[in-house]
């Protein structure tokens, strides 16, 4: 309706000879001032430069579409033009995405940059594009960690019988099973108020989320297991994009680019400043985690991918230098 209603005044601004704006609005989790928030602003800063000003845009930030998922079917049934989102919920709609969801998968992040960044990386946005979704560029969320509000969790035995809520993602959730843990699924929009009433104990998300949040107010340890990367992507409505001519897609993809660029530049930046924040702000920052046992642990979770896909994927990446 409001793309019908955007081309009905474009018809008319044609007809007066003033060049028609079209309004993006980009959705996402977390707060305008989070590494998505920046690469969001990146997003439309850079497009509203290369259409001259014919695109604007303004962010939905902090969930207040709904959840990533809710997001994502915003995209295919066109009430919303973009996302930043986690490829948490992802796999859900494009199953091969799961390969990237893998625990202890990536060795860091150069590895996991350069894996979507090549042919990998672009055959996986070929597939989301299979999927009524279209899959603009690669970005970023950082590698994984376990807050909780118990205990300080050093092995594999500190998890069992935690509480913890994972993403709604059938890999996570397999491995978090398989280390120990009781996995709850849920959306992200109802984790701090979860933590805060106890409804469960900890969770799991990287250093850049864990701050964005201010998950020191309702947690009190967190654990550096890297235990997943978790890649975030810039995804458009299909109904949007293919309403665009080939200069404006180009313009579109070229701004999704500035936005990744944008938000790993903010990941760097708290991979080197977010433990003092944490630290500052009173949680008990475990480092010396022995990652082998959680990772033989998770490894039954490959199957959740593998039974489907074969292990040629998770091979490949593994070779990639
Ligand atoms: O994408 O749901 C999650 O834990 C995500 O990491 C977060 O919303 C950012």
């Amino acid at each position: 309706m409001k793309h019908l209603f955007t081309g009905f005044i474009a018809a008319a601004a044609l007809a007066t000879g003033v060049q028609a704006q079209q309004n993006i609005v980009v959705g996402h989790a977390l707060s305008p001032a989070s590494h998505y928030g920046v690469g969001a602003q990146a997003f439309i800063d850079t497009l509203n430069e290369l259409s001259d000003g014919a695109f604007t845009g303004e962010q939905a930030p902090a969930g207040q579409l709904g959840g990533e998922r809710d997001m994502i079917e915003g995209l295919q049934i066109g009430s919303l033009d973009l996302v930043v989102t986690s490829t948490g919920p992802l796999g859900n709609f494009v199953p091969e995405v799961f390969a990237l969801d893998l625990p202890f998968l990536f060795r860091d992040y150069d590895h996991a940059r350069t894996v979507l960044d090549g042919e990998i990386g672009q055959e996986l946005l070929d597939k989301i594009g299979e999927n009524n979704l279209v899959g603009l560029a690669w970005s970023e969320n950082g590698f994984r960690h376990v807050t909780n509000s118990q205990r300080p969790v050093r092995t594999p035995e500190d998890l069992a019988g935690l509480k913890l809520r994972t993403m709604e993602n059938r890999v996570h959730m397999t491995a978090f099973s398989g280390m120990g843990a009781s996995p709850t699924p849920m959306a992200f929009p109802e984790l701090f108020t979860a933590m805060q009433q106890g409804v469960v104990d900890g969770q799991e998300n990287p250093v850049t989320v864990i701050t964005a949040a201010k998950f020191w107010e309702v947690q009190d340890y967190v654990s550096l297991t890297g235990h997943v990367y978790s890649p975030a992507v810039v995804l458009a409505s299909p109904i949007l994009f293919d309403s665009l001519s080939d200069e404006e897609k180009g313009w579109f993809m070229e701004a999704a680019k500035a936005s990744a660029a944008a938000t790993r530049a903010e990941v760097n930046r708290l991979e080197e400043a977010g433990v003092a924040l944490l630290i500052e702000n009173g949680m008990e920052v475990i480092t010396d985690i022995d990652k082998a046992p959680f990772a033989a642990l998770a490894e039954a979770s490959y199957s959740v991918y593998t039974d489907q896909y074969g292990t040629e994927m998770v091979d490949r990446i593994k070779a990639v230098e």
